[in-house]
């Protein structure tokens, strides 16, 4: 009933607030997708909810700023528990010159998230205390390999010892950023040595039987703890510090210590990056941050920003959010995995235009090195699997093992090879002496943290989530314990590392190519609507997309694929050949239509069966010159329409 009536309700907004039917209906599914996920909208009609009574003004606020984003309708960071607590003891560090150090994790999240918080609390500082400027904030970030995720002991000493060393002060407030929620140990450890630390993490609360288990903080930000009344749950990492930002700005102009007003408007553009970049539902404030992120973005003056599009290769003023994807988030990644991801935060809170350059030639040369490290694992791996039957199972969960592979790819491969395949992989690698380190992607809506979960007794380190997950093993009895009870798990016909899914899991969804149901595209259109600006008006305006905001997907029924042509990524070549670095262009028309008219299209080839469907095997030999198909399900991309799926 109360779900029908908010359907009903958002109907009706929509449908008479904008005056295109395909709008509105696109735009209706992904908000209904959207607030059916929201933990804070599902009992928004039960006494005790915040805005009960007011539950149809809230509506129209969810849609009013998913048309027309604006930054009035983020919410209120003091509704963060701790908040005030937090923003109080930066307020004394700053007044005191106490030196401070904001530690982050060495993903884009923790990078971009360290990068503003350093520069925000700098311009604070040249406000407030000109002479102390830039002799007070300090960052640390850990090494993925030497010291590993989250908060340790060692980078902890080591950031103290060369702070005494440069300023002769002692560190005494630590702040995280994307990580610190279950370093119990290392925060006491900070406490011992006289060190406050202020957590600011999106992570999930550890808890106990019953009782959730917090650090010892001066603070401890995260939406996700019991209680908070925080109503949006998803803000990354770099969006909690964003949070903390605004909390400190709007707490140091009340109390009279700020008499200008620093614009945080402006950071956006480091922000945008780690939001996109962490995969996290694109609605409510992560949506809004992101669409004004872009703007600021284009015109950046930061020299760290202009720097890097130039290395992208970014040359024009309308970069959205697929660009950063694909281009310049990868760049800053890389320097977590193969390099230095200091360099990175050097690169984002940098004045000076020529240092600016030389550090993102050395990220540049960090992508390089990943690229290189990416490739010789990847096609190992298809090494491994060439003369193995892997067609017809898909669904069943592969695992790889490998001794030189580097932890910092085998995610990227992973996840690669899952979606080449279809199937969830599991890569494992002997990198460090004593240890394997395991990185698993899925595919489809397979649980892969459900199913790996079974084997949990044989891991040091286990975490992630239905998409994937990290762990660590021992060498020796553990891998072997883990591999013999896969094996043992696996049916009897099956190639030595596989395991059978639970029949509960779907597998359809892991099937490339068949029937469509309708979740695999929005609306069923006709080539003809394509030449309509209507439709690429509408794309756009409900951008940025990402998770629980997906771009909006097409289907056309009896099309001919002709034109087609094998080409090359640019930058990409292996010396072997192989699937990931080539794409296809092609034209499309409709096929009982003797005036047709053709349009552009390209297609990934991520696929196994595309190069078979396009008559190209082994991404090699010359293709039919047309192809008769029942249909396409496509998006679009860079105006091109990119098909992702054949019927
Ligand atoms: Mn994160």
């Amino acid at each position: 009933m109360e779900k029908e009536y908010v359907y009903e309700y958002l109907k009706g907004c929509l449908f008479s607030s904008l005056d295109n039917n395909t709008a509105a209906s696109l735009i209706l599914k992904r908000i209904v997708s959207q607030l059916d996920f929201d933990p804070f909208f599902s009992d928004i009609f039960s006494k005790n909810h915040p805005v009960y009574g007011h539950a149809d003004s809230f509506l129209s606020c969810f849609i009013d700023n998913y048309i027309n984003p604006s930054l009035k309708f983020l919410n209120d960071p003091f509704l963060i528990t701790d908040m005030d607590k937090a923003v109080a003891r930066i307020t004394k560090a700053i007044l005191e010159d106490e030196a401070v150090c904001i530690y982050g994790d060495y993903d884009v999240d923790g990078i971009t998230a360290t990068s503003f918080l350093v520069s925000f609390l700098r311009e604070l500082k040249k406000l407030m205390k000109p002479d102390e400027y830039d002799r007070s904030i300090f960052f640390k970030l850990p090494d993925r390999i030497k010291d590993g995720y989250g908060l340790s002991t060692e980078p902890i000493d080591e950031i103290c010892d060369s702070i005494k060393k440069n300023t002769d002060k002692s560190l005494s407030l630590l702040i995280t950023v994307d990580l610190g929620i279950t370093d119990t140990v290392e925060v006491s450890y900070a406490n011992s040595k006289n060190i406050d630390v202020i957590i600011c993490d999106h992570h999930e609360v550890p808890v106990s039987e019953g009782k959730e288990i917090l650090p010892e903080g001066v603070a401890v930000l995260n939406p996700k703890r019991k209680g908070d009344k925080f109503p949006f749950k998803f803000l990354p990492g770099v969006g909690i510090a964003f949070n903390l930002g605004i909390a400190l700005r709007k707490h140091l102009v009340k109390e009279g210590l700020l008499t200008s007003y620093p614009n945080l408007k402006d950071y956006l553009d480091i922000v945008c990056l780690g939001i996109i970049a962490d995969i996290v539902p694109m609605y409510g404030d992560n949506r809004t941050l992101t669409y004004y992120g872009l703007k600021i973005l284009n015109g950046s003056d930061r020299p760290g920003i202009k720097e890097l599009k130039r290395i992208c290769g970014i040359y024009f003023d309308n970069i959205n959010e697929s660009d950063v994807a694909w281009k310049i988030t990868p760049k800053i990644n890389a320097a977590g995995r193969v390099g230095n991801p200091e360099v990175a935060v050097e690169l984002l809170t940098q004045r000076d235009p020529e240092v600016a350059y030389g550090l993102a030639q050395e990220l540049e040369s960090f992508n390089k090195k990943r690229h290189l490290l990416e490739d010789n694992c990847f096609n190992e791996t298809l090494t491994m699997l060439s003369g193995k039957e892997t067609e017809e199972k898909t669904g069943q969960l592969l695992v790889l093992e490998g001794t030189s592979w580097h932890p910092g790819v085998i995610g990227i491969v992973s996840s690669k090879l899952a979606e080449y395949l279809q199937r969830p992989v599991l890569l494992l690698t002997g990198y460090k002496d004593s240890v394997y380190i395991g990185s698993a992607r899925s595919c489809g809506n397979i649980d892969i943290y459900a199913l790996l979960k079974n084997y949990e007794r044989f891991f040091l380190k286990f975490g992630g989530h239905k998409m994937a997950c990290g762990l660590t093993l021992e060498k020796g009895e553990s891998l072997h314990g883990f591999i013999a009870a896969v094996k043992k798990d696996r049916p009897s016909n099956s190639s030595d590392t596989e395991i059978i899914l639970d029949d509960t899991n779907d597998k359809k969804s892991c099937v490339p190519y068949g029937i469509p149901s309708k979740a695999d595209y929005d609306e069923e259109i006709t080539l003809r609507l394509l030449s309509d600006d209507k439709l690429s008006y509408i794309i756009k305006s409900m951008s940025p997309y990402g998770p629980l905001n997906e771009q909006p997907r097409f289907l056309i029924r009896n099309i001919t694929l002709l034109d087609i042509n094998r080409r090359e990524f640019k930058n990409r070549k292996s010396k072997k050949n192989n699937f990931s670095n080539c794409y296809f262009t092609l034209n499309i028309e409709e096929s009982y239509n003797d005036n047709a008219i053709k349009h552009r299209a390209m297609m990934f080839n991520r696929h196994k069966s595309t190069e078979n469907i396009l008559g190209f095997n082994d991404c090699n030999k010359i293709s039919a010159n047309k192809v008769a198909v029942d249909g396409i399900i496509f998006e679009f991309f860079n105006g091109y329409i990119k098909i992702l799926n054949f019927i």
